[in-house]
C-alpha cells in the first residue's frame, strides 16, 4: 500500500488501463471537492497549503450482492476495486500532488454515504491490509439519496456534500482532507439504476417510483417491486394500450375505468409471484379509484 501510495504520479496511467479491463460490472463514481483543509503528517517534501480542489475517481463492482440491506442501508463487501486522487493548486495551473490506491487487498477501507436522516450507504475494500482509507460523503442541504424501491442508492449530479477524507499508512503518515463537493457523477451501465444491467434489462427505462402510483397521482402503497427481468410492477401497467372506447351513436367518448390489460396486470403478476394476492387486491382497488375520482 504505502508503495502504490509513493509511486503514484508516474503509475495512474497503468493502473487505469488495468482495472478498466476488469471482466466485472463495474461503475465509476467521479467527483470534485472544493477543498477546506488538508492535514498530511509525517511528509517533509509536501506543502498542502495551496492545494484548492480534489477529484476523485472510484470504481466498484456492482455485481457484489449486499451483505447487509435495510430500508435505511445498504452495505458492500469487498467491491471497491479502484481508488484515484488527485489534488490539484488551481493557481498553479497544474496538478501537484496525485495518489492513487488500486484494491487488492485492504481492511477497513471504506467509502460511505450518509444522510441528514441517517441512511446510509458503505462500500468496503477487502479485509487484510492494515492501511485504511476512509471516504466519508455526508449530506448537507441538498439529498445525496435517490428513493429506488425501497433502498437508497446516491443521486447523480449537481450535489453540495460534505467529504471527509483519512488515509492512515501506519508509519508516520496520516491524511486528513475536508471539503465540498461540487457535483456527484455516476457512470453506469445500469441506465436506470434498478440492479439489472441494460443488456439484460427487458425495461431499460423502468419507473422507479418507491410505490405503485396511478394515473401519476393515486399512490396505493403498494411497493414497486422489480422482478428479475428488469421491469417494475409499474412499467407492467405502463406497457398496457391507451384504450377507447367504440363509438357510440356517431359520439366518440373516452374510456372511463381501466382497461381489460390495466385490469389484469395484478393477477399476472401474482402469477408470477411478484405481489402476493393483498397487494393485488390494494393495486386494484387503487386503479379504480383513480380512475372514479379522476371524474370529478
Ligand atoms: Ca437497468
Ligand atoms: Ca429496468
Amino acid at each position: 500500500m504505502k508503495n502504490f501510495f509513493a509511486c503514484s504520479i508516474l503509475a495512474i496511467g497503468a493502473l487505469t488501463a488495468s482495472a478498466a479491463s476488469s471482466a466485472q460490472d463495474t461503475e465509476t463514481l467521479t467527483f470534485r471537492a472544493d477543498i477546506d483543509y488538508v492535514w498530511w503528517t509525517g511528509t517533509t517534501s509536501t506543502n498542502t497549503d495551496t492545494l484548492d480542489v480534489i477529484d476523485v475517481e472510484i470504481i466498484y463492482s456492482v455485481d457484489t450482492v449486499p451483505d447487509a440491506t435495510t430500508p435505511t442501508g445498504v452495505r458492500y463487501v469487498n467491491n471497491i476495486q479502484y481508488i484515484d486522487f488527485l489534488l490539484t493548486d488551481l493557481d498553479a495551473g497544474a496538478y501537484r500532488l496525485t495518489g492513487t490506491w488500486y484494491y487488492y487487498s485492504d481492511d477497513e477501507t471504506s467509502m460511505t454515504f450518509e444522510s441528514s436522516e441517517g441512511q446510509s450507504i458503505t462500500f468496503f475494500g477487502d479485509r487484510g491490509n492494515p492501511d485504511p482509507l476512509t471516504i466519508a460523503i455526508r449530506e448537507l442541504e441538498q439529498q445525496i439519496f435517490i428513493e429506488n424501491l425501497g433502498y437508497p442508492m446516491i443521486v447523480d449530479g449537481d450535489v453540495a456534500a460534505e467529504l471527509f477524507i483519512t488515509y492512515f499508512l501506519g508509519g508516520p503518515q496520516t491524511f486528513e482532507l475536508l471539503g465540498v463537493t461540487q457535483s456527484l457523477n455516476i457512470e453506469s451501465n445500469d441506465t436506470d439504476r434498478d440492479g439489472i444491467n441494460d443488456a439484460l434489462d427487458q425495461c431499460e427505462a423502468s419507473i422507479m417510483d418507491p410505490t405503485v402510483v396511478f394515473k401519476g397521482w393515486y399512490d396505493s402503497g403498494v411497493t414497486n417491486y422489480r422482478d428479475s427481468s428488469g421491469c417494475t410492477v409499474m412499467d407492467h401497467y405502463a406497457s398496457c394500450p391507451v384504450e377507447e372506447e367504440a363509438p357510440r351513436r356517431g359520439i366518440r367518448s373516452v374510456r372511463s375505468g381501466p382497461s381489460s390489460c390495466e385490469k389484469a396486470v395484478s393477477y399476472d403478476l401474482v402469477g408470477e409471484g411478484m405481489i402476493d394476492y393483498s397487494e393485488a387486491r390494494r393495486l386494484r382497488d387503487a386503479l379504480y379509484q383513480s380512475y372514479q375520482q379522476q371524474e370529478f
